[in-house]
């Protein structure tokens, strides 16, 4: 009722922070790509194993001049995986303590998501590219409350068996078979390309991968820098065309990794790759892995490697801001990782966090496990100042995914539109004949 969207509210306005002005706009009325690499973890950038660098394209984007790279970017997804990345981009909220926001409350809950915002704001185009069945995490009845004009999944592409591997149409042919479909869009246009080939348990014939796999005893560990490898010759080759195209020109492209794709048990055969002992492996080590690329491309933006501790909460606020569109009113949990007001402090689903300073496991601030993000160090004997601070901290994250829950999950959106936002009608979508 009331009172709780009004609390919601509360919250957003004392959370929300100012843009920076350096970065504000920078973007204003260019296309959008947005690049979801499956499963793709941070550590793969700049990594070499026996020799070989696993993702040679995407170190090089990382370094580029023109791209805001970020290293302290963290996953923040629950059980939702792929969905509660998407869910969190696209929508500024924190995915569910369980399940999924798309496929237990997405076709009906009103959304004031980024495709919408996009089309009233500034008349962009929307679409979804992505290699899976449509109704696969429930998208093809989200997609329309969240106000995306178009949907192409499996459908749209070639069907073949050889096309195809683990969940849907591998990545190359994706991106080359998308091109068509992408040349027909209105620009400026909000896009966003779902990648699948790099997802467990990482199948791939030695056709389409020529990296040198390590021989751990965890396959999953062996072939996931193949798949990864594949997916970055598939962004290599997306990005020859468009830069042959022109459309490099006026595009931001935007690329994330959704989550882990080696879990805590792959990573005691990961240890050593990465030049670890197994048996010194910790907690505190697994939460470093939850680290994912975020990147920010632009011809003519000024780059850079950030060190802001953020999460994908954070992602919908910096990118309305490069687009030059003021969040104020929306209710987003994030802020923008460009402001200098910025928290830092990443809350994960299960109300673990981590600041610039400290990674706390448990969910109860400093009575839990607190690591020294330095060292790596188990912290025994708190300070008073740090006890205060992170007992302070832990209060914010469970106060923030608290709400984020009551937004969810009693709809609360339907009793607040914004000013000058129009309510989207999802009857005004559909996915089927969208080419003639
Ligand atoms: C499938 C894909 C995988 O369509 O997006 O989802 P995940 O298993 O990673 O949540
Ligand atoms: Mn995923």
């Amino acid at each position: 009722d009331g009172t709780d969207i009004n609390k919601v509210l509360n919250y957003v306005k004392t959370h929300q922070v100012d843009a920076n002005p350096q970065y504000y706009g920078k973007a204003a009325g260019k296309n959008v790509i947005i690049i979801h690499l499956e499963s793709f973890q941070q550590f793969l950038i700049d990594y070499k194993y026996d020799g070989q660098e696993v993702t040679p394209f995407l170190n090089s984007l990382y370094h580029d001049k023109n791209t805001l790279s970020f290293s302290n970017f963290f996953h923040e997804v629950g059980q939702g995986k792929t969905s509660d990345a998407e869910n969190m981009l696209e929508t500024g909220t924190f995915g569910l303590p369980e399940g999924s926001v798309f496929t237990s409350l997405g076709a009906d809950n009103t959304f004031q998501a980024a495709p919408a915002i996009l089309q009233q704001t500034d008349q962009y185009t929307s679409a979804v590219f992505h290699g899976n069945v449509g109704s696969f995490w429930n998208r093809n009845h989200v997609y329309k409350n969240l106000g995306y004009d178009y949907f192409f999944d499996s459908s749209y592409f070639n069907a073949s068996t050889s096309a195809k591997i683990g969940y849907g149409i591998k990545d190359k042919l994706l991106f080359a078979e998308s091109i068509k479909y992408l040349e027909q869009l209105q620009q400026p246009f909000y896009t966003k390309f779902i990648t699948v080939t790099n997802h467990m348990p990482f199948l791939l014939s030695d056709d389409d991968s020529d990296f040198i796999r390590p021989t751990t005893k965890d396959k999953a560990v062996n072939n996931y820098f193949a798949t990864a490898h594949y997916l970055d010759q598939a962004v290599k080759e997306f990005f020859q065309y468009l830069d042959k195209s022109g459309l490099s020109k006026n595009t931001l492209v935007m690329i994330y990794g959704d989550h882990y794709g080696l879990s805590d048990k792959d990573n005691q055969s990961l240890a050593p790759l990465v030049g670890k002992d197994t048996s010194y492996w910790t907690a505190f080590d697994n939460t470093q892995m939850q680290r994912v690329p975020f990147m920010l491309h632009m011809d003519g933006l000024k780059g850079g490697i950030k060190k802001t501790y953020g999460g994908e909460i954070d992602v919908l606020p910096t990118l309305l801001h490069l687009l030059g569109i003021n969040t104020s009113k929306y209710a987003f949990f994030g802020q923008d990782l460009l402001s200098s007001q910025h928290q830092q402090l990443v809350a994960f689903r299960n109300n673990n966090f981590v600041t610039n300073q400290y990674t706390v496991l448990g969910g109860s601030g400093a009575k839990g496990n607190v690591y020294d993000n330095q060292t790596g160090e188990l912290l025994i004997d708190l300070t008073p100042e740090q006890t205060e601070i992170l007992n302070e901290d832990q209060k914010k994250v469970d106060n923030a995914l608290a709400l984020s829950d009551s937004l969810n999950t009693k709809n609360l959106l339907r009793f607040y539109t914004p000013a000058g936002f129009t309510p989207v009608n999802p009857d005004n979508y559909s996915y089927l004949d969208q080419v003639n």
